[in-house]
């Protein structure tokens, strides 16, 4: 299975002035890229070549293969980037399925909004934060690099890309304005009930 650059779900300037048409052009044409293109050239030999993606991230991981986990972690985890935002997103328009399990498991919108920045801004680095399910609840994770939660037996629903290329234009080196704005205006919430409920 080679792996290949999606277009993105909305035009290019459809997420300002919270991600500009700029950002977006350099993080998708150009680092979404190059994850493609190296995560194909890992796969060319390997024997994991034709596993899902999502298998390919676990057997990656538990292999301690850094290339894949690498390049074809990061195809994954941008993959769902780009439909985890959409313009008008974010906020407390959540479906009810969704918020009743954000209220049951993670203490109702204000504390998972405040523990998902938290997440993101801890994470030292490169990487990434998530709210993932993990043994049937969900659960707040952060993890570095092209990891994700598939590789630590959990299931993500919702992950925001802290790595510098995702807000150094926009946001310079404020980290935590970016991950608020991504909560409060780009989350769309009805991809992530969909995995939510998959
Ligand atoms: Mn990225």
């Amino acid at each position: 299975m080679a792996l290949e650059l999606p277009a993105l779900p909305y035009a290019y300037d459809a997420l300002g002035p919270f991600m500009s048409k700029e950002t977006l052009e350099f993080h998708h044409d150009k680092h979404h890229m190059a994850y493609v293109t190296n995560g194909n050239n890992f796969l060319k030999d390997s024997p994991l070549a034709s596993l899902s993606i999502d298998e390919i991230c676990k057997k990656a991981f538990a292999e301690k293969s850094a290339g894949l986990v690498n390049n074809v972690g990061q195809h994954y985890n941008h993959l769902h980037f780009w439909n985890w935002m959409k313009p008008h997103g974010g906020g407390k328009k959540i479906p009810a399925a969704l918020m009743n399990a954000i209220d049951a498991d993670l203490g109702g919108y204000d504390k998972m909004r405040t523990d998902f920045v938290q997440a993101g801004l801890t994470q030292f680095g490169s990487g990434w934060c998530w709210i993932a399910k993990k043994d049937g609840k969900l659960a707040i994770m952060k993890t570095p690099n092209g990891e994700n939660p598939l590789m630590h037996g959990a299931q993500p629903i919702l992950g925001c890309d802290v790595w510098e290329h995702s807000y150094y234009i926009d946001y310079r080196n404020a980290r935590q304005k970016y991950l608020e704005a991504f909560v409060d205006n780009l989350v769309n919430w009805d991809y992530v009930e969909q995995r939510f409920s998959a």
